[in-house]
């Protein structure tokens, strides 16, 4: 038993990012499955705990319940600051939370199951058209980040520099999202590299969907 419950799926590419910051920090934590399919996360239980109804959120046993993978990152990296996943400076900061912030703000939520239900039901989006939306703003916003990261100078090993950041833990999990969708990762150089790279360290590599225990 852990004071660290992760309530989560593990097919969620925001649990996958919230996974892989508790391994990069070395947190143990308790996994407790919900099964988006079959709506678990619209359940009374998991409602108490995210009126929002969205995976992960993280219990910290008579503390709080967090929300929003970002949120829930950059508390784990202020409540357990090494290894660090942001760089010390504030511009590094700023770029840092930029990259990532492409993955999180302008990719993952409009291709969040919610969505691709609701264009199913509304509009009678079928599996190619499905397939269609999602690549459309996987590659728009894979292809900045790519022009980002094969131009900037801070570009290294890693989106930033020579160790993982908030960018990576964003990039890595949007990368695996875009392989169940087929999204040719020819175009993104770059991005791919810093996937391998990611790829080679298990933090990244246990955090993955078919590594969990609900994983089928
Ligand atoms: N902005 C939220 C998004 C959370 C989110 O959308 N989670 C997805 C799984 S990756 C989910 O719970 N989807 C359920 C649904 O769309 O019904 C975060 O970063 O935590």
């Amino acid at each position: 038993m852990s004071d660290l419950k992760l309530h989560n799926y593990f097919r969620s590419s925001t649990s996958v990012r919230v996974r892989i910051a508790l391994n990069l920090k070395g947190l143990d934590y308790d996994y407790i499955p919900y099964a988006l399919l079959p709506d678990e996360h619209k359940s009374e239980t998991f409602l108490n705990l995210n009126p929002q109804g969205l995976v992960p959120a993280l219990e910290i046993e008579e503390l709080a319940v967090l929300t929003q993978s970002m949120a829930i990152i950059e508390y784990l990296e202020d409540a357990y600051p090494e290894p660090a996943i942001m760089p010390p400076d504030a511009l590094g900061k700023a770029r840092v939370r930029s990259l990532a912030q492409i993955v999180g703000c302008d990719i993952h939520p409009v291709n969040n199951l919610r969505i691709l239900r609701y264009i199913t039901d509304e509009f009678g989006a079928n599996a190619d058209a499905k397939k269609a939306w999602f690549t459309r703003w996987a590659s728009e916003g894979f292809a900045a980040l790519e022009t980002r990261l094969s131009s900037e100078p801070e570009t290294a090993e890693f989106c930033h520099g020579s160790a993982p950041s908030l960018a990576d833990i964003c990039l890595y999990a949007q990368v695996l999202n875009n392989k169940r969708f087929d999204v040719d990762p020819s175009a993104f150089p770059t991005i791919m590299r810093i996937f391998t790279s990611c790829d080679a360290l298990p933090a990244f590599q246990d955090a993955r969907p078919e590594f969990q225990p609900d994983a089928f």
